[in-house]
């Protein structure tokens, strides 16, 4: 029992992670299941596989199904959306006439393409089944789909596999592990135990065969697909999600009827990106990874939400996401008409517009070298920088803190392509002449053609001493050296998480202005039943020892004071936090270290 119970500690730690499998099975003696482990992401085609994904940067997630007839209205309120079969709490026969009204005449595949092209985007991802078990395009193995269930009787993805490949956009299949309508889908799996028709008989292996046969057809029958984009939803909690659907044969099965398609990491097993969803990772990732991000606050279509995101946030994001490596999948629920809410179309044709100028900053492009800058983000190519100016300077200078290559042509990126004088600021550091007005509105883009790989001086990512004397270390300003622990934020989460090898460990470059005697303090959080790794505070020539207490769980954060070292002369210094043992199957979640001066 415990290993199952360490396993499903694991699984929660890891969630949705890359890495969980090869964590899992890594672990000593702890074997979960029969799934032997997945040949990893990086495998002999990865790099092939996903060169277009780290080209394309940007994409198009469609939330579509008879969930979008009662748009988001139910007895129980106004604020469904795709989970309306759960959240209205309505059993499969009642649900199922949803697909009797749902006639989406004015759907045109052609017009929701070229949207998507229009707004930037080079792929489209679309819900072929959600957990609702609806599936939107013919399947042999139910009639509960789109072409024998409805009165459309016409298979979209057809339509739109077709508008795609004509608009040269990759084609893309989102399909939910999770299925609230299927006999053999047992309830206990499902998000809260809620099934449309609970069968205490049901066989999830039976309904495993149906999942893999489903993912057959949809790699059978509408040509090349881009990515399978699996979801769970939360379902199979505190259950070994990939071992119980045989998630290893079902990436086996995909790679061997389309090696070129790429798979999310919401099978459960390390897979091709990872899929942070509503929110920016805090800093850039040595993996791939696609942030998922609604228009408005639903997925699905929802008549009375038009809390529509601005094109500012969402180019900001981009240009944010981008300069961390990272892709951007933005979301659009259709109507059950067929067509795309107004809001959604709006900020993406203002979007498209600034796409079409500034493309070039965005596709193509890789994480930029700087932690942080003052005035907005920075993405790279060989050769070039793409400074994204959020904030634009109205004093007619730009600093690049930190930037250390020589820098041989400065321009705007505007239709002027305007050269700009490059001079150097008391730092030596480059300072760009810029007009006194910004070229766009929301970003501005200065490129810098410089020599060699991007280099920046540490003391560019340092940590600046706070006026009253104190040396905050954030786990966002952290380096991270190793493969496992990442920084994480949103959802409460603020932290250093998923370190899961004791090898990794952390460093945060600083600077003091004001020297002296300094407590020095760490805030941190670790589950009940994970605690007891000791690590090294290294700073100053001193090492500073610690050992991880448990907290209850992984967002529960207490301080610990580790002991005084003295900083006698100001300048630049590192601290590093190093663990020396980890008995459980994580190190600790770090949310900040505090130097914090003692009066003498
Ligand atoms: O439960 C789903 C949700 O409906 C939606 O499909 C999102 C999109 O990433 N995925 C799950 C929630 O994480």
């Amino acid at each position: 029992m415990y290993r199952l119970n360490q396993a499903n500690r694991v699984l929660r730690y890891l969630s949705g992670r890359i890495l969980l499998a090869s964590i899992i099975f890594s672990l000593p003696g702890l074997s979960i299941g029969t799934e032997k482990p997945t040949a990893s992401a990086k495998d002999a085609g990865y790099e092939k596989r996903t060169e277009w994904f780290r080209q394309d940067k940007f994409g198009m997630f469609i939330h579509w199904g008879i969930y979008s007839v009662p748009a988001g209205e139910w007895k129980n309120g106004k604020d469904h959306a795709e989970w309306i079969m759960l959240t209205g709490n309505i059993p499969s026969p009642e649900y199922e006439k949803f697909a009797g009204r749902f006639n989406p005449v004015k759907f045109n595949a052609r017009e929701w393409v070229k949207l998507a092209k229009d707004a930037g985007m080079k792929y489209i991802v679309i819900t072929s089944k959600h957990h609702d078990g609806f599936s939107m395009y013919d399947s042999s193995l139910t009639n509960y789909d789109i072409v024998e269930a409805t009165p459309f009787k016409r298979d979209p993805m057809k339509e739109l596999e077709a508008a795609c490949k004509e608009a040269g956009l990759k084609f893309c299949f989102y399909y939910s592990v999770v299925d609230w309508h299927y006999p053999e889908f047992p309830a206990k799996y499902c998000q809260n135990g809620f099934h449309g028709a609970p069968n205490p008989n049901a066989d999830l292996e039976k309904y495993v065969t149906y999942m893999k046969g489903q993912v057959k057809e949809l790699l059978t029958n509408y040509g090349p697909i881009g990515i399978m984009w699996f979801d769970g939803g939360g379902s199979f909690s505190n259950a070994p999600m990939a071992q119980l659907i045989h998630a290893q044969e079902i990436i086996e099965l995909i790679h061997k009827l389309q090696p070129m398609c790429i798979v999310n990491d919401r099978l459960g097993l390390p897979a091709d990106y990872g899929t942070p969803e509503q929110f920016i990772p805090g800093q850039a990732s040595k993996n791939l990874f696609e942030v998922c991000m609604t228009l408005n606050n639903h997925w699905g279509y929802n008549k009375y939400d038009d809390n529509w995101k601005s094109p500012e946030t969402i180019i900001r994001n981009l240009a944010d996401i981008a300069g961390k490596g990272g892709n951007y999948l933005l979301n659009v629920g259709p109507t059950a008409e067929g067509t795309i809410p107004e809001g959604s179309v709006k900020t993406l044709r203002e979007v498209g517009k600034w796409m079409t100028k500034y493309g070039e900053s965005i596709y193509e492009t890789t994480t930029g070298p700087f932690r942080k800058l003052p005035w907005g983000r920075c993405t790279t190519k060989p050769g070039k920088l793409y400074l994204h100016v959020f904030d634009w300077p109205t004093n007619g200078k730009l600093t690049v803190p930190g930037l250390k290559n020589k820098i041989t042509k400065a321009y705007l990126l505007d239709d002027s392509k305007a050269k700009l004088h490059v001079g150097q600021g008391d730092n030596s550091e480059p300072v760009i002449s810029i007009p006194q007005t910004a070229p766009d509105a929301i970003d501005s883009v200065v490129v810098l053609e410089i020599e060699g790989k991007p280099e920046v001086e540490v003391t560019a990512s340092s940590v600046q001493q706070m006026e009253d004397g104190k040396i905050l270390l954030k786990a966002a300003d952290a380096t991270i050296h190793g493969d496992t622990a990442q920084y994480e934020s949103g959802g409460g989460k603020d932290n250093i998480g998923f370190w899961t090898n004791s090898n990794d460990f952390v460093e945060w470059n600083f600077k003091v202005s004001r020297p002296g005697g300094f407590s020095v303090t760490i805030a941190f959080a670790c589950e009940q039943g994970t605690g007891g790794s000791e690590y090294t505070v290294a700073v100053a020539g001193k090492d500073l020892s610690g050992k991880v207490r448990e907290t209850g769980d992984w967002t529960t954060f207490v301080t610990d004071e580790l002991g005084v070292v003295e900083i006698p002369n100001a300048g630049q210094y590192t601290l590093t936090v190093k663990p020396r043992t980890m008995p459980g199957y994580a190190v600790m979640n770090l949310k900040a270290i505090t130097l914090v001066p003692v009066r003498k």
